[in-house]
């Protein structure tokens, strides 16, 4: 079985989990990355991207002989692609990332071959890759084409939660959609010998939906929670207890408002249902326009807070897309740490504990800068918490003090 073994084209927070997965059941993997440096770290058995247990998984597995990395695509028995799928302008899904990966696997084909989408697509993306494909190579035959082709393409949607992905990896259930039955009969089978998750078999393009509706479905619900909050502001209300209490309802599960919604993820994928279906997805857009206010309605709390001064300080902890990672991109707490940086006279003492120094657009800001949680709650006029981070819940209300404090999160509610 996997005598070629497989290639994961893109060494990013899901191939590289990936291959770590497969290579401990003893099937060789080569990861493909474009970055050379990527490659050479993987190589040495370091991982260059900070996820718990992940340098342990990847150093075994190199060490094990089951896993290298490489910029050049091997020969394999499964091609399973894990790249990028962000928006271009206009919030339209951009393949390029995809159809690069597809160009570069193409040479390497020489029938009997299954070609795995994980990437987060559009509807048809799938069906597009086996198009492209069989442009290139037309001596094979391609399920677009065929019922029996030389080439069986599926679409596996990675399902994993950043700061989890060793552990749900493994644990998810896996959605598999085949342009064909026996596509999909395919692919399960490598995820059958990793995963303790049920494997469930669709078409391509479900797939697809299903993937995009799941991070729909929470964009969607955290926009509620953050409309809710918007109204609790309205009437004085405390959204938090709002929420919590109309939770204990055995029906409602209302997530938590908060600075608005970051990462790579659930703020990019709802806008792929919107560009296939723009007239029918309203309520989708309208959520997206709620979570990305919600940044600029702190800044606005934030500045009605520090009315008054003359030269404001304001404490501002956290600054990752969300609690307990490293991870600052994609952020709504640095969107609003920037902002705030735009007000004439106010200084901001920006909190992050897990890193050790601003990155490069806030460090050129000459009012902001990095401090430690104690510092910064000495000299603050205002104290903002953006970011749940375990390490801030223990700060005692004393610490506080009677200023004015805006927890974006409820964590010290
Ligand atoms: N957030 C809130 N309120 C909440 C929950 C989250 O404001 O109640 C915010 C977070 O602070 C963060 C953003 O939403 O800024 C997204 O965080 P997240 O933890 O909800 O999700 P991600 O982006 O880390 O991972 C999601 C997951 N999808 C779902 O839970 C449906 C993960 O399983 C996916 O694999 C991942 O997207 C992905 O790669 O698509």
């Amino acid at each position: 079985m996997y005598e070629q073994g497989i290639a994961v084209i893109g060494l990013g927070y899901i191939g590289l989990p990936t291959c770590a997965a497969i290579a401990a059941h003893r099937i060789g993997v080569v990861g493909v990355d474009v970055n050379p440096r990527t490659v050479d770290a993987i190589n040495r058995g370091e991982a260059p991207i900070v996820e718990p247990d992940l340098d342990q998984a990847v150093e075994g597995a190199v060490a094990s002989g089951f896993l290298r990395a490489s910029t050049e695509v091997p020969e394999a028995d499964v091609f399973l692609l894990a790249v990028p799928t962000p928006f271009a302008d206009g919030h339209k899904p951009d393949l390029s990332f995809v159809e690069a990966a597809t160009h570069s696997i193409a040479p390497r084909l020489r029938g009997g071959e299954v070609v795995i989408l994980e990437s987060t697509s559009p509807p048809g993306t799938t069906r597009r890759i086996s198009e492209w494909l069989s442009e290139l190579r037309p001596d094979l035959t391609f399920p677009h084409q065929s019922d029996t082709p030389d080439v069986h393409l599926a679409h596996c949607p990675e399902r994993v939660l950043p700061g989890r992905i060793m552990i749900e990896i493994v644990a998810n259930d896996r959605v598999v959609g085949g342009l064909t039955p026996s596509c999909a009969e395919a692919a399960a089978e490598l995820y059958r010998v990793f995963c303790k998750g049920e494997i469930v078999l669709t078409d391509a393009t479900t797939a697809e939906m299903v993937k995009l509706t799941e991070n729909a479905f929470r964009d969607v619900n955290i926009a509620f929670a953050n409309e809710l909050a918007n109204v609790c502001g309205v009437l004085d209300l405390n959204v938090w207890e709002v929420i919590s209490h109309a939770n204990r309802h055995p029906r409602v599960n209302i997530l938590s408002p908060g600075p608005g919604v970051g990462g790579h993820c659930i703020a990019v994928d709802p806008w792929f249902i919107v560009a296939a279906a723009p007239d029918q997805s309203k309520l989708i857009q309208t959520a997206r326009s709620i979570n990305d206010d919600r940044p600029m309605a702190v800044v606005q709390n934030v500045i009605d807070a520090t009315s008054g001064l003359a030269a404001p300080v304001v404490a501002c902890l956290g600054l990752a897309f969300k609690a307990d990672i490293d991870d600052l991109r994609e952020s709504p707490a640095r969107q609003v740490v920037k902002s705030l940086a735009q007000v004439e006279g106010l200084q901001v003492l920006a909190v992050e504990p897990h890193v050790e120094e601003l990155p490069d657009d806030l460090a050129a800001l000459e009012n902001v800068e990095l401090s430690s949680a104690e510092s910064a709650l000495e000299r603050a006029d205002v104290v903002v918490l953006l970011v749940d981070h375990t390490s801030f819940r223990s700060i005692p209300a004393s610490a506080l003090g009677n200023r004015p404090v805006i927890d974006t999160r409820g964590l010290w509610r």
